[in-house]
């Protein structure tokens, strides 16, 4: 059903994009092989397509998804084997997020399987998340020597409280779909085959909403936290940067890569 449509966005290698007659976009992020790891090309595309999407009338609610297997296993980590700090500071990425935290229509993120990392922070970044069973949330950068980077230290706090967020983002450890449905973090769990259904049925029924309404409700639930969370979001974001200059950091890419334990100094 949601393939009936031409693609929404043309040009595009790892996002699908497919607009319906209800006003609901549907984005599908397409890197199966690489666990839909995060890219920057693919950041790239969800942007200019959540760009092309706010001044289009025909769009009225967006549903985000990485497909029945998995939402998204984080940042590409094989990009981040040269960046250095300078590197990070300068990222065009940090652009890409800016105009997915700033796009004003509702947006649901259908998630099954793994989503974790930069795909975690994808999801929090979306208004409404809807979790199928076999779904993971995690913020395992820890694993890596780095710490998230695009506001997952503190929308998870928000969202789950601190001390199961200091747990996921010390430990690494991951949040089953109904662990993280009873912290807050999803507002319905299903049956993983149902995920994408309920969550376009729910952007259908936002989308029949007026949406002048729905837009100024978004951003007044958003007041509630993203105010207070800038502070936070810009010591992470340099904190970040920091740890791209530490061996630790270079170690723990290299294990990735190597598919070994890592070695960490300290240093
Ligand atoms: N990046 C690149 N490749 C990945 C990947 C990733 N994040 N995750 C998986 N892959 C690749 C694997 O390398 C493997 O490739 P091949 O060996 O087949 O070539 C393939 O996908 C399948 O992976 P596995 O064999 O590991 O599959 P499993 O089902 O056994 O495990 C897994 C799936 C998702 C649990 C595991 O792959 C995993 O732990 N992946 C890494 C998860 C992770 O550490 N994510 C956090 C990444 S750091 C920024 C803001 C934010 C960020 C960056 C910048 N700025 C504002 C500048 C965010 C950072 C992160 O997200």
């Amino acid at each position: 059903m949601v393939n009936a449509h031409p693609p929404y966005m043309d040009g595009c290698d790892d996002i699908l994009t497919s607009l319906d007659d209800s006003h609901v976009l549907t984005i599908t992020i397409n890197r199966p092989k690489a666990r839909n790891a995060l890219r920057t090309q693919l950041l790239h595309e969800i942007a200019q397509t959540l760009d092309k999407a706010t001044s289009d009338d025909n769009v009225r609610c967006v549903v985000l998804t990485g497909g029945d297997k998995v939402f998204a296993a984080g940042a590409d980590i094989t990009e981040m084997a040269d960046k250095t700090s300078v590197g990070v500071l300068q990222d065009p990425r940090a652009n890409h997020w800016r105009t997915i935290r700033d796009f004003p229509k509702p947006m649901i993120a259908a998630v099954n399987g793994f989503c974790l990392g930069g795909g975690n922070e994808l999801a929090m970044h979306c208004d409404i998340l809807i979790a199928g069973k076999n779904a993971q949330f995690g913020q395992p950068e820890i694993n890596l020597g780095i710490i998230p980077g695009a506001g997952g230290t503190q929308r998870l706090t928000a969202m789950i409280g601190k001390s199961k967020a200091m747990r996921l983002v010390l430990s690494g450890e991951f949040l089953s779909a109904e662990d993280a449905e009873r912290a807050g973090l999803v507002s319905e769990v299903c049956e993983p085959e149902l995920t994408l259904e309920k969550a376009t049925a729910l952007a259908r029924k936002i989308a029949s909403k007026a949406p002048v309404a729905a837009r100024l409700a978004k951003e007044s639930v958003l007041k509630a936290s993203d105010g207070l969370l800038a502070e936070g979001i810009a010591f992470e974001r340099k904190a970040f940067a920091l740890l791209f200059a530490t061996d630790d950091k270079s170690e723990g890419v290299s294990a990735f890569m190597e598919k070994r334990k890592p070695n960490f100094k300290g240093h």
